[in-house]
């Protein structure tokens, strides 16, 4: 477990069950479901279920795994949604914005340059 990682983050409520989630993917290793505040239609989280922060925390076999998923469920946004490709985004550490302390990716079937904010 990854120094300073707080048991009752969010994501690890959702790991557990405490906390409901919509589910569009789940392997030993990972779990990928919707974003509650999409930034877009079809937004979709990755997280490994390895207790980590950030990505700086995550071993090597977990790294694989998120990554194998989010191949996996990046091909089949595009395919569901009919778009023209992903972007894939990650944020470490509160200072720059990550809100939820467990790992995760974002998937989103649009350019970065057509989120809110930019
Ligand atoms: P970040 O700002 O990079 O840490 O992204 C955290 C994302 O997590 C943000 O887009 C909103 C999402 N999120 C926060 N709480 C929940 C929740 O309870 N359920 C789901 N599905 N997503 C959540």
């Amino acid at each position: 477990m990854s120094q300073n990682y707080d048991d009752n983050n969010i994501f690890a409520r959702i790991l557990r069950g405490e906390i409901p989630a919509f589910k569009v993917y789940e392997d030993e290793q990972t779990l990928a479901f919707m974003d509650i505040m999409p930034q877009i239609r079809g937004h979709v989280l990755v997280i490994p279920k390895e207790a980590a922060v950030t990505v700086f925390e995550l071993s090597a076999e977990a790294s694989l795994a998120c990554m194998q998923t989010v191949q996996k469920v990046g091909k089949a946004i595009v395919k569901a949604l009919d778009a023209p490709g992903i972007t894939l985004f990650q944020q470490n550490g509160a200072g720059i914005g990550q809100t939820v302390p467990h790992a995760h990716f974002h998937l989103l079937p649009c350019s970065v340059f057509a989120l809110k904010g930019h």
